[in-house]
């Protein structure tokens, strides 16, 4: 009898597992952002029946995302896929293909996923691409059955709430190396960011070599907060970011902050102060202290040299030209340097960007943090993007007891992070009518000076930023939304990345 209650239990058992296995569906994948429609069909297709990856399409950007798809598959799966270039239809494959349809939503893509095989189309290679980390995202967090991925079919039609879905990562208070951001960038394509926003320069630090000016770098690059060593990057290793960023559908947005938050330019050069003498590197975390020097001409010589090599490196249409907390600069100095930087920005084929301070002609600003002249000049601006700082800057605590992080502007928990909504925000300043290009998330680098301190502060609230910008605001539910984080943690752990919550 005894030997009859252990039977009838273990069978129990194996056939809740095989249940639980075979009733995941298309929809129950923990999708990050959540994708706009997802409709279920019963059924599965094993992943090691998928003989090849197919594209019909003639992309530079996208050959090199199939060949790291490719990679990604061996890793996940445990079988090789070859790329063909020819469709077949076949064959059980993965096909790509850019077919020309009505559909006008931003990044628009489907994937559908069948018996036969797997199909993601879009009218545009930013929607394949969006397309092909859905997919990746099925294949992670696909069941498995006898150690082969079960992968469930049905369709998915989805595009994007925000055009603009972005990070930044202050890089100039305490350096990232290439290999940081290039991890960094990395982690932000699999969740659909569009845009990395880097602050290459500030009191503390100049990060980026500028040929006419070598002493930015040499002097002002040397240090760090706190004293240790610094760094930057040369003009090659930031095309290389650049290039690493664009194949991965992300656009670098380069910031030179002026005319504030630049001792480290005016270490480096005397005939940039006022008084031509150098102040001291400075390796403090105090703000507001410094500015360039609106008399002096060779303040323009320096800015334009700046702008044009910058812009001669990067390939994407904005430009952020700073222009927060110049406490010390007046009124007219400010928006005659801001002004000219604008002018040498659009002399470049580029649109300048400005964090929420008075700044005239601004035609984006970020914004940040709100005081009665931000909101005139957000009026002002034609478009803006959403930072505001108590629930978008990844820099604020978590709670008390965070290990890093700052807490001017409140602490902000995993959930803070998730629930807001830019609409009622733009509501609420009475914005309505202004634009909202989207969202950025910044890390702001006082408090921490690794990968692995970084991670701590932006995972896992990044992932809530991803969803704000991507899923429409009434299918964005924080329960269900905190449930599917669960899994991604666990993700985010297997490939080094450890978050404190
Ligand atoms: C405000 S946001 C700043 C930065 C600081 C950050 C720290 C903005 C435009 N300025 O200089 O690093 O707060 O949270």
């Amino acid at each position: 009898m005894k030997y009859f209650y252990i039977i009838i239990s273990l069978l129990l058992v194996a056939c809740s597992t095989t249940t639980k296995e075979s009733n995941q569906k298309l929809e129950d994948i923990p999708f990050i952002p959540l994708a706009q429609e997802i409709e279920s069909s019963n059924s599965f297709l094993l992943a090691n029946e998928l003989s090849s990856i197919e594209i019909k399409v003639r992309s530079e950007r996208i050959n090199v995302a199939i060949e790291d798809f490719k990679i990604f598959w061996k890793e996940q799966t445990s079988y090789e896929i070859p790329i063909n270039n020819i469709v077949n239809d076949n064959l059980k494959s993965i096909k790509l293909e850019l077919s020309p349809s009505s559909e006008t939503s931003k990044e628009f893509y489907q994937l559908r996923i069948n018996e036969k095989g797997i199909e993601i189309k879009s009218n545009t290679e930013e929607g394949l691409y969006r397309g092909l980390t859905t997919l990746k995202q099925v294949v992670i967090f696909s069941d498995s059955k006898n150690n082969i991925k079960k992968l469930s079919t049905g369709v998915i039609n989805d595009f994007t709430s925000y055009e603009y879905r972005g990070s930044m990562m202050d890089v100039a208070r305490h350096f990232f190396d290439v290999e940081d951001v290039k991890r960094y960038i990395d982690v932000l394509s699999l969740y659909k960011f569009n845009f990395l926003h880097l602050h290459l320069s500030d009191d503390q630090g100049w990060r980026i070599e500028i040929n006419k000016w070598p002493k930015l770098t040499t002097i002002g690059g040397e240090k760090e907060v706190g004293g240790t060593d610094g760094g930057f990057y040369t003009q090659k290793e930031f095309s290389e970011i650049v290039n690493y960023a664009h194949n991965k559908f992300i656009t670098i947005i380069p910031e030179i902050d002026v005319p504030g938050h630049t001792n480290a330019a005016l270490a480096s050069y005397s005939e940039l102060n006022c008084d031509g003498i150098s102040p001291e590197i400075y390796t403090g975390t105090e703000v507001g202290f410094s500015s360039l020097c609106a008399q002096k001409k060779e303040t323009y010589t320096f800015l334009k040299d700046v702008v044009n090599e910058i812009s001669l490196l990067t390939k994407g249409p904005y430009f952020h030209i700073g222009g927060d907390e110049s406490y010390k600069t007046s009124k007219e100095d400010f928006i005659q340097i801001i002004d000219s930087v604008i002018s040498y920005v659009h002399n470049n084929n580029k649109i300048p960007i400005t964090w929420d301070n008075d700044v005239k002609n601004a035609e984006i600003a970020q914004f940040w943090n709100l005081s009665g002249s931000d909101l005139i000049a957000l009026k002002k601006s034609k478009k803006i993007i959403y930072s505001p700082a108590n629930k978008a800057y990844l820099d604020m605590k978590y709670d008390s007891l965070s290990k890093f992080g700052l807490n001017w502007a409140g602490y902000s928990s995993i959930k803070n992070a998730y629930e807001w909504d830019p609409k009622i925000i733009a509501t609420q300043l009475n914005l309505n009518e202004i634009d909202i290009l989207g969202i950025e998330a910044p890390i702001w680098s006082e408090t921490i000076s690794s990968f692995d301190e970084l991670a701590y502060l932006v995972f896992p609230r990044l992932l809530g930023h991803s969803e704000i910008g991507w899923t429409l605001n009434e299918n964005r539910k924080w329960e269900a939304y905190n449930q599917r984080l669960e899994k991604h943690k666990i993700y985010l752990k297997s490939i080094n990345i450890e978050s404190p919550y």
